[in-house]
């Protein structure tokens, strides 16, 4: 199934209506003066963010929207009714420009935020509006202004629900490429990812979240050791945080506790609040491990570290565990919807402008096959 993140639209507001030239005529009353009333407006177009909706596919098939346009005035002072206003349903972090201008309109970032794209054209007078003392019988009317219309590009930025966390070499990107069609390089040396890459993961039909795979990070992040803590600035919005950590590292003196507190410790160094965000553990790489001595690493793990929160043990190379952790953050991010934040907070974040992201289109979709979740904290007592 194909990921739609853009579409190109068109929008046309309704043209005002035409306002009316008549003048009154009743039975004993000559000459009566103009009664001629105004056009109504047009209806106009807005976009709206809506958080049940998530993709722009409707966009590429229905291309053309119109509002309505408004009735022209008539006699005996009838003013035109106004059209109806039309409003465009689309994912919350749909990003909409000017297609020929390339100009910004809106960001739509938040659950029923508002962009007013196409203005209806105002109604035109009626020739009541014309009266005067040297003209009193007017015969004058305006048509009603054109509405406006444009043409628009549209484009879905999502915002990740999950992000990954963890030292270099951990398997972060392996993981996203496991659960996902995204293909950041995958390499066996540190900072093989420099940017970050999201990741849309498909758990069933019509179930998907999105994981942001960013660079990894080391001690000392925050004073600008490997590529800094900058990165984590991505986790701020994400819903939960999925700590990778390596299980069995290449160097054996490499101690996977003391690399998984070094990482705890910049997150709470970066900010409070990342370090509060709900975080779970995957143990990686159980592939390395003989079968024998799995349980007993892991059991061990988890007791040095002091963890009581989830933990999965996965190999993101070879897929196990996987498909199970991906089930359980679906039905984590289900019963923890993402809450709406109030209007204009979006944009008065600290960095200015949210940390919004192009997702990776999705032709493919790949998931490994169920395994049964190896371990959760319940099962370790
Ligand atoms: N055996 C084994 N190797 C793994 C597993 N996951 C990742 N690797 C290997 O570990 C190395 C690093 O993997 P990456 O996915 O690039 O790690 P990363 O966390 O994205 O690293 P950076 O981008 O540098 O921060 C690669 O050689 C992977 O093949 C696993 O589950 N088992
Ligand atoms: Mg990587």
């Amino acid at each position: 199934m194909k990921f739609v993140d853009e579409a190109f639209i068109e929008v046309y507001a309704g043209d005002g209506g035409s306002g009316a030239a008549s003048f009154r005529r009743e039975k004993f009353i000559p000459r009566g003066g103009p009664d001629g009333g105004d056009g109504g407006r047009g209806g106009s177009i807005y976009l709206i963010a809506d958080r049940n909706i998530n993709t722009l596919v409707d966009y590429r098939f229905l291309r053309i929207f119109r509002a309505q346009r408004g009735e022209n005035g008539r006699g005996s002072d009838q003013y035109g009714r106004g059209g109806d206003d039309r409003e465009l349903r689309v994912p919350v972090g749909t990003v909409v420009s000017d297609a020929e201008t390339g100009e910004a309109l809106a960001d739509l970032a938040h659950h029923e935020a508002r962009a007013l794209v196409a203005k209806g054209g105002r109604g035109g007078w009626g020739n009541l509006h014309y009266k005067s003392s040297t003209n009193r019988a007017p015969r004058q009317f305006q048509p009603g202004e054109k509405g406006e219309a444009r043409r628009l590009h549209l484009e879905l930025k999502v915002l990740a629900d999950i992000g990954l966390l963890g030292m270099p070499n951990a398997g972060k990107s392996t993981l996203i490429r496991a659960v996902s069609a995204a293909r950041p390089k995958v390499a066996d040396y540190p900072f093989t990812t420099l940017a970050p890459n999201l990741g849309v993961v498909r758990v069933d039909m019509d179930k998907s979240f999105v994981m942001a795979d960013i660079p990894g990070l080391i001690e000392g992040a925050a004073e600008g050791a490997g590529l800094g803590h900058q990165f984590l600035r991505h986790l701020q919005r994400t819903r939960l945080l999925l700590h990778i950590v390596d299980l069995a590292p290449f160097d054996p003196e490499t101690d996977p506790v003391r690399e998984a507190r070094a990482i705890v410790e910049e997150l709470r160094r970066y900010d409070e609040a990342l370090y509060h965000k709900p975080r779970w553990l995957a143990l990686n790489k159980i592939d390395m491990i003989d079968e024998a001595e799995r349980d007993a690493r892991i059991a061990d793990f988890v007791q040095v570290f002091g963890w009581t929160g989830p933990v999965y043990a996965i190999s993101a190379l070879t897929g196990n565990g996987c498909a199970a952790l991906m089930r359980a953050i679906s039905l984590w991010l289900d019963e923890h919807p993402a809450e709406a934040l109030p209007p204009g907070m979006e944009d008065e974040t600290e960095e200015g402008a949210p940390v919004v992201l192009t997702p990776t289109p999705i032709d493919v979709h790949t998931s490994a096959p169920p395994v049964p979740v190896k371990f959760k904290q319940g099962d370790l007592s």
